[in-house]
């Protein structure tokens, strides 16, 4: 496999400075680069009606839960999913192992560190320019599916167990986001086998956040308003402190986490192959000035060699509303500037 394709060789980061070792120093001011004041004046929602859908997915064979599915991925493009039958086990296992590899000394977390030129290890998000505003964040990112495309160079060693662990969370992820594609194939009208048949051995990238409190937690973003690039996302907050917000009728949404459920979002690549019928959301995340926050999104895309756009079935009768291209070539638009807003899909539309 062609492992340029998803990330390395053209993906490349400026060193910064780990977000962690700076929110130790306990600076009453923080580096002007990290303040964006407009995160202050957007409106955010506080009504308590406004919360993203829940979806059972033991129901998911019942007529009533696969409409109630097909209106959260059209009106919200999320929704809380529960009894999605990954073990308790694994998931608790999971967060433990995250939070203890965050907690190592900043030396032992380096010997993961991004290589010039590749996004994959511990790190930031695309850093483009030395003046780019920064976000309060740092994360590590790990490709663990297909097994082909692993770089266990990046893979943390300490905690001992956090190989397994990962490599056991993985595979269930991957279980859940094959059945979920099946779903939704068949909510749009489509064959399930023949989606899902892009997303088996497809490339699943999972990126473990780390938030640290920060003093000035009103004025900074733990991760700019974007969107994914990817067909599904599947979120897990690993300690369950709020800060996921997601863009609803120009208001921003806080997202209440629900214990134990995985917050499943649509993709761009899901909103082209819908041909818009589905729509990948805006979010962002704000940090707290008190705690810590910790997720791991796991990012769904097809396998290499899928022709990303809007699936034949779903155009006969309506025009395409999106470019069709490699997904070579969707990812090399996507990582060729940073990330903002639904700039890609916007590039992508016809
Ligand atoms: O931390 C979160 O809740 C969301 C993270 C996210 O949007 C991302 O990693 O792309």
């Amino acid at each position: 496999m062609d492992t340029k394709v998803v990330s390395r060789g053209f993906a490349g980061s400026l060193p910064v400075d780990s977000v962690q070792a700076l929110a130790s120093k306990n600076l009453k001011n923080i580096p002007s680069r990290y303040i964006r004041p407009e995160v202050e004046f957007e409106v955010v929602s506080i009504g308590e009606s406004q919360q993203i859908p829940v979806i059972d997915m033991s129901k998911l064979d019942r007529d009533d839960e696969q409409k109630k599915l097909h209106q959260a991925c059209k009106d919200w493009g999320f929704f809380q999913l529960i009894n999605h039958g990954i073990a308790d086990e694994v998931i608790e296992k999971m967060k433990i192992d995250t939070q203890e590899f965050f907690k190592l000394p900043l030396e032992e977390k380096l010997a993961y560190a991004q290589l010039p030129n590749e996004i994959e290890g511990y790190g930031q998000t695309l850093v483009r320019s030395a003046d780019q505003k920064l976000d309060w964040n740092d994360m590590l990112f790990l490709f663990p599916l297909p097994v082909p495309l692993r770089n266990m160079r990046f893979w943390p060693t300490n905690p001992p167990s956090f190989r397994e662990t990962f490599d056991k969370y993985s595979t269930e992820l991957q279980k859940v986001t094959i059945y979920l594609i099946k779903r939704i194939a068949k909510n749009l009208g489509t064959d399930p086998e023949m989606l899902s048949s892009f997303f088996e051995d497809g490339v699943q990238a999972i990126r473990t956040n780390y938030y640290p409190p920060c003093a000035e937690a009103s004025k900074v973003f733990g991760a700019s308003p974007h969107s994914d690039s990817t067909g599904l996302t599947l979120l897990l907050q690993v300690n369950e402190v709020e800060g996921l917000q997601i863009k609803k009728d120009e208001k921003w949404v806080p997202v209440k986490p629900i214990p134990g459920a995985l917050i499943v979002n649509i993709g761009d690549i899901i909103e082209i192959m819908s041909n818009g019928e589905y729509k990948s959301i805006e979010h962002r995340v704000v940090v707290n000035q008190e705690k810590e926050r910790l997720s791991m999104a796991a990012f769904h895309r097809p396998k290499v060699g899928t022709e990303i756009g809007p699936l034949a079935d779903l155009v006969r009768t309506n025009k395409a509303q999106y470019k069709t291209m490699s997904l070579e070539e969707f990812l090399r638009l996507r990582l060729s500037r940073k990330v903002r807003g639904k700039h890609l899909l916007n590039q992508m539309k016809l």
